[in-house]
């Protein structure tokens, strides 16, 4: 992880379930550099029990998973021992990322695409 600004991906994004799991190991990589991770909501509930692991090694990891029915990710988030943030605005959006880019562990920030700051 010598260079700033990587992005990760599986090839052809194909891989669901490669999110969660790849960005606890680019972290683990990354030392202080900021690292984050965009999934849906499928591919998320394919590896989220890796939640623990980040807990476990106090991997600060800004998770935006795009949700669109339940279960509420900030719910297992919590589950988990991490942070979750279920913004209801672009502001609380802002204020969730700056949050959980300084925090001690993982948080998932749900973007859930039935509530009403995204109609
Ligand atoms: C391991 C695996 N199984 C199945 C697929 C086929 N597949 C591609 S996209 C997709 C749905 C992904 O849903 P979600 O993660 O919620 O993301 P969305 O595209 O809805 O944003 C599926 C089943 C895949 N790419 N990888």
């Amino acid at each position: 992880m010598k260079h700033p600004n990587l992005f990760h991906f599986s090839d052809g994004y194909a891989a669901m379930g490669f999110g969660v799991p790849v960005t606890i190991g680019v972290k683990v990589g990354a030392g202080d550099k900021p690292v984050g991770c965009i999934t849906g909501d499928g591919s998320f509930q394919m590896t989220y029990e890796e939640l623990a692991a980040a807990v476990e090694q106090k991997l600060s990891k800004p998770t935006i998973g795009c949700t669109i029915y339940y279960p509420e990710f900030k719910k297992i988030a919590e589950a988990f021992g991490a942070h979750g943030r279920r913004p209801q605005s672009a502001n609380e959006l802002r204020e969730a990322l700056e949050f959980a880019l300084q925090a001690e562990r993982s948080t998932i920030i749900e973007i859930n695409e039935k509530d009403a700051w995204l109609q």
